[in-house]
């Protein structure tokens, strides 16, 4: 399964915090580390709105996992087959998949399954992602209807065999049907439900949509007045409508005051730029920022006290961490040593980004992205040159790891790798570097127990080494010792 689902479940405790908290209650209590979204910090958003229960029970049984879940679908939480699941699956189909379709439908569904396992809460949010990604992505010119009926078929591939699979088709054929009858709507409408179950919405909103293909306010404002759950037929209605006439298709008065408008076209830009960059979050470092890791939080990892390790190795190979640190010139523009190592296996594009951050001072750090090398994040940092020790050296050095892990903690980068910064070239002595280097780690790990996971040394030779591990040891930590 991609991890999508496991994302969403996230952004998801986002959310039931804002229903279990207020603001204030919130920002007084520990949720360092919680949260994922900017969107916590959207006061608003701490406000009931009648959620529904399904949906809060199931997100509360989930509060404590850790792990990548590998399918909603398996994990049976309730037997729910509510419209909460369809409702908020449409995000999905904006992806650019570049394999089947059907996987991102599978997506969809297993989104929808995170809070309705009934298998009719979450098989029409397959139907649903179908449709819309095929309006959004076309491979051939279809109309509206042969969409459906594909979306139909496509599920009834994936489902095949599912004791509820003939509701879910019998309802889409009845939907096709009634859009061509020429009756009034509400009648047709309810022939098809009331949309309080996945179902009935989706088949209450492709009813709309295909007998308002060329009018949104015409089709929404038929899947609002009935008697049924109104808001979620007008909203799923309002996903393929939208898809197919687009944002200039949705009249002013409705757009113009729409409460927290500019948060929704926020998130419709921030995805919008995500797809563009192949929803590839090391690319995309502000959709990183704003949905994956904010406040310092990786989700894969919360909760872990942090780790601190020397190991043998060369600093460009794969150590498991987000970044690695180089030990630079001012210049930034590479040089010997660890620095022309690194730009070598980073590839010519880091030299590129290194010359427009105009240089750094010694003790100081910069970010730039890692290109070929197997982390994130590049985090620069020129060392003092050693002069004796009398040219404050020592604290130039105590402030580059300083500088180092804050410019981490800002980007919510939760894993690193060091060398040891100017023993080399520069000529610090290794066992006064190590000592500042393990001192200076400690104490912000310390002071920050939440920001970080793991800061490991990644040592070129053994003596080196040796030393690191000494430290460490003699501050209660035990370094792990690895094979180059
Ligand atoms: N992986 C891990 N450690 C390494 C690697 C590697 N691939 N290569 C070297 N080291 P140095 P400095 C070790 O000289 O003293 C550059 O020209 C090395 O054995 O790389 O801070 C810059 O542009 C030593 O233990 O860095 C600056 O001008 C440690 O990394 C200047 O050198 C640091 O050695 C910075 O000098």
């Amino acid at each position: 399964m991609e991890k999508s689902a496991f994302y969403v479940s996230q952004a998801y405790q986002d959310w039931l915090a804002t229903q279990e908290f207020s603001l204030e209650e919130f920002l007084s209590s520990d949720h360092e580390g919680r949260y994922i979204s900017w969107l916590m910090d959207v006061p608003e958003l701490y406000s009931r709105r009648t959620p529904g229960r399904t949906c809060l029970s199931a997100l509360r049984r989930q509060k404590h996992q850790k792990d990548l879940v590998e399918s909603y679908i398996q994990i049976k939480l309730n037997d729910s087959k509510g419209c909460g699941g369809v409702m908020r699956v449409a995000p999905v189909a904006l992806q650019k998949h570049s394999g089947e379709i059907k996987e991102l439908d599978m997506e969809g569904a297993e989104i929808a399954a995170i809070t309705h396992s009934h298998s009719l809460g979450y098989m029409p949010a397959a139907v649903l992602t179908h449709i819309i990604h095929r309006i959004l992505f076309p491979e051939i010119a279809q109309s509206l209807k042969e969409i459906v009926l594909e979306a139909r078929d496509t599920a009834a591939e994936l489902f095949a065999g599912d004791s509820h699979l003939k509701e879910l088709t019998d309802i889409i054929e009845l939907a096709v049907e009634l859009s061509e009858n020429g009756e009034d709507d509400l009648d047709n409408i309810h022939q098809l439900g009331e949309g309080w179950v996945a179902e009935e919405t989706l088949g209450i909103a492709i009813y709309c949509s295909l007998r308002y293909q060329q009018d949104f306010s015409g089709g929404i404002i038929a899947a609002v007045n009935h008697k049924g759950d109104s808001d979620s037929t007008g909203a799923v209605t309002g996903n393929i409508l939208g898809a197919l006439l687009g944002y200039e298709a949705i009249e002013e008065r409705w757009k113009t005051d729409l409460e927290l408008g500019n948060v929704i076209l926020e998130i419709a830009d921030d995805c919008y730029r995500c797809q563009l960059m192949g929803w590839a979050y090391d690319r995309d470092t502000d959709w990183n920022r704003k949905y994956v890791q904010i406040q310092g939080k990786s989700i894969q990892t919360q909760g872990k006290s942090v780790q601190l390790q020397a190991v043998r190795g060369d600093i460009t190979k794969d150590h498991g961490v987000q970044a690695i640190v180089n030990a630079a010139n001012t210049s930034l523009l590479g040089g010997g040593g660890v620095d022309g190592a690194i730009h070598r296996a980073a590839g010519p594009k880091l030299l590129a980004e290194c010359r427009l951050l105009q240089g750094c001072k010694t003790g100081k750090a910069k970010l730039t992205k890692a290109y070929q090398l197997p982390c994130e994040y590049i985090i620069h940092t020129p060392g003092p040159r050693w002069n004796g020790g009398q040219s404050g050296e020592r604290e130039l050095l105590a402030s580059c790891y300083c500088s180092c892990l804050e410019l981490a903690r800002e980007n919510g980068i939760r894993s690193l790798a060091f060398p040891s910064i100017s023993t080399g070239i520069f000529r610090f002595p290794v066992e006064e570097a190590a000592k500042i280097a393990v001192n200076t780690v400690k104490s912000f790990t310390d002071s920050h127990p939440k920001a970080l996971d793991l800061v490991k040394w990644v040592l070129f030779d053994e003596e080196t080494l040796k030393i690191y591990q000494r430290e460490l040891e003699g501050r209660g930590v035990e370094g792990e010792k690895s094979v180059p």
